[in-house]
């Protein structure tokens, strides 16, 4: 006979400073889907998060439903599950506002895993320049063309008040980088960009997942 099925509940590993999980956290709580949250660190990982997620990486959702669970990483197909789960409001229904919605926070994303690659390599000790210098790369051409569009508007804000998910992966690639790689100077180069962090940054959905900035 097949496992009941009922409303599952879910967990969630994070670390505190992952812009990757912070993501699928403010998710979960805009969406007010309850989860258990365990945080780890990604650097000193329990046997217990390797178990359920033989990756290592956060962030990583696990969903029990009678008996049954299993886990989901990597925050773009956790998103896409709590899209498909929890009524449709990650990403917009038009198709084609989706997909311009997508794309910017593709480009979001990537500055997130830039700027985690740059920060792993400033911490190896025989760090290489070249890489350093292409993630680098990588991460000023975005800003400046991210920079270049009008941030008010989709595919960043619906509204005045309400920003997409594009919207608000923009706001926890900023944030990274600013503690992350400050040298990248956001502040003096990107001021649109910085701007539009700031006027975001103590929204009550953003502020309490903040990263520790040491
Ligand atoms: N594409 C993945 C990236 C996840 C990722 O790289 N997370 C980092 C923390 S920011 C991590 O878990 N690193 C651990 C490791 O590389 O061992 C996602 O979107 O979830």
């Amino acid at each position: 006979m097949l496992a009941q099925k009922s409303t599952p509940t879910f967990e969630l590993y994070f670390s505190v400073r992952s812009p990757f999980a912070r993501r699928v956290r403010i998710a979960l709580q805009r969406l007010l889907v309850p989860f258990e949250a365990h945080e780890i660190s990604v650097f000193e990982p329990s046997a217990e998060f390797l178990k359920a997620t033989p990756l290592g990486t956060v962030p990583a959702l696990v969903v029990r439903n009678g008996g049954d669970h299993f886990t989901l990483a990597d925050s773009a197909t956790i998103l896409e599950y709590l899209h498909d789960t929890q009524g449709g409001k990650v990403w917009p229904a038009d198709l084609e506002v989706r997909s311009r919605v997508r794309a910017a926070s593709t480009w979001a994303e990537g500055l997130m895993t830039n700027t985690v690659a740059l920060f792993l390599e400033t911490q190896r000790q025989a760090s290489s320049q070249e890489y350093k210098f292409e993630y680098e790369e990588n991460i000023r051409r975005t800003l400046r063309a991210i920079q270049g569009q009008p941030l008010n508007q989709l595919p960043w804000k619906i509204s005045d008040f309400q920003l997409t998910q594009a919207g608000y992966d923009l706001i926890i690639a900023l944030e990274y980088i600013e503690i992350r790689a400050p040298w990248m100077g956001l502040r003096e180069h990107y001021a649109d960009l910085y701007k539009f962090l700031e006027t975001h940054r103590k929204r009550q959905d953003l502020a309490p997942t903040a990263p520790p900035s040491t």
